[in-house]
């Protein structure tokens, strides 16, 4: 098995249904390494680049709107980076099926998604699943130096840009 990358969001309800933990706890079983993590407020253009792919669904707007927010009056969401031998499997194994009603009982989608009534998957997590989509994903949620391994290529610049620092007292 190859050592690979994949990137795992807890999404809004995670957050709101204080799911963080029992997530966690569950991938840990992978023993898999996290190499990168943050809590972070998805803008819509974020969003609507993460799911590009799926512009076309009669759901997109749901979708957009689910990790956003929008629909749980709650912005945040964690985004991890799980890195070793068969990430991606072991990952999407944990996680489950796409859709809630039929993933494992005993997956992370299973046991916590649900199927709003606008028949948006509300599923709780998302992981990568194939290292060509992790490596987009990756490198759309997280800069170089917010991994503590050298994933991939990547190029110093100067940048003559404001940026926000600690006001002193
Ligand atoms: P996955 O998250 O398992 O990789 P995906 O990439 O096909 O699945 O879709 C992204 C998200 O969109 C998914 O986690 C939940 C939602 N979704 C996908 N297919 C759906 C459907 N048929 N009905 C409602 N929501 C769906
Ligand atoms: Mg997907």
């Amino acid at each position: 098995m190859e050592e690979e990358a994949t990137l795992v969001i807890i999404k809004p309800d995670g957050l709101k249904k204080s799911l963080t933990g029992n997530v966690l706890s569950r991938l840990s079983e992978t023993k898999l390494k996290i190499i990168g993590s943050k809590v972070i407020k998805v803008n819509r253009d974020l969003a609507e680049k993460h799911y590009s792919h799926l512009k076309k669904e009669p759901f997109y707007p749901e979708l957009i709107k689910y990790i956003t927010g929008a629909l749980h009056g709650e912005n945040r969401v964690m985004a991890l980076i799980y890195w070793g031998k068969g990430a991606i499997g072991k990952v999407r194994e944990i996680a489950g099926t796409t859709n809630p009603e039929e993933a494992e009982p005993v997956s992370v989608r299973g046991a916590y998604g649900r199927i709003l009534t606008t028949g948006l998957f509300e599923n709780v997590i998302h992981a990568s699943s194939s290292p060509s989509e992790a490596e987009r994903e990756i490198k759309l949620w997280f800069d170089p130096g917010e991994i503590v391994m050298d994933l991939y290529p990547s190029r110093q610049v100067d940048l003559n840009l404001k940026t926000r620092v600690w006001q002193e007292k």
